[in-house]
């Protein structure tokens, strides 16, 4: 089995219950939520957008590899009603971002692991810390914590109440 962070992030229609719908998609093709951050409010990262994000991370058990991993959320997200607006950065129903595959580093294409942009992302860094503050980048060797700590991303991440 394999230990795996995902991020979810959306910021339209009802995100309350798109991220509860994601999370129980994610139990039945993925695998068992082992650990979930809480729901960060966040700014638009890269766009301009009036519509604030919801972000979280979740831990999964799973035994897919990488690839159907890459394949399942992608399902996923067009399940639950994602378009893609070409390359920019565009405002979205869901987003399910593989940000660790175990100690996993992959550079292909069509799949990066660990996610090549976290560490300039504090809406990434601050839920992650929540959860795994030790957890060790496989490629910088950095804590979770230690890149938190050098995150000079200013845009605001606000931790939302249970
Ligand atoms: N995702 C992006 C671009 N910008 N900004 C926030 N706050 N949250 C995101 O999840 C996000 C973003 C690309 O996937
Ligand atoms: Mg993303
Ligand atoms: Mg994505």
């Amino acid at each position: 089995m394999a230990k795996v962070f995902l991020l979810l992030g959306g910021n339209l229609g009802n995100k309350k219950v798109i991220f509860n719908q994601a999370l129980a998609l994610l139990e039945e093709a993925v695998g068992k939520i082992e650990q979930q951050s809480a729901i960060y409010e966040t700014e638009p990262w890269g766009f301009e957008s009036e519509d604030l994000f919801w972000n979280q991370v979740v831990v999964l058990e799973t035994r897919l590899d990488a690839d159907s991993l890459l394949q399942e959320t992608q399902q996923i997200e067009y399940q639950l009603g994602r378009v893609r607006h070409g390359a920019q950065y565009s405002s979205r129903l869901i987003d399910l971002d593989i940000l660790f595959y175990d100690q996993l580093i992959l550079n292909q294409p069509r799949l990066e692991i660990p996610h090549p942009r976290m560490g300039e992302r504090r809406f990434v860094l601050e839920p992650l810390a929540e959860i795994a503050p030790d957890f060790i980048h496989p490629a910088s060797k950095k804590t979770i914590a230690q890149l938190l700590a050098e995150c000079t991303d200013q845009l605001a991440v606000k931790k939302l109440d249970a």
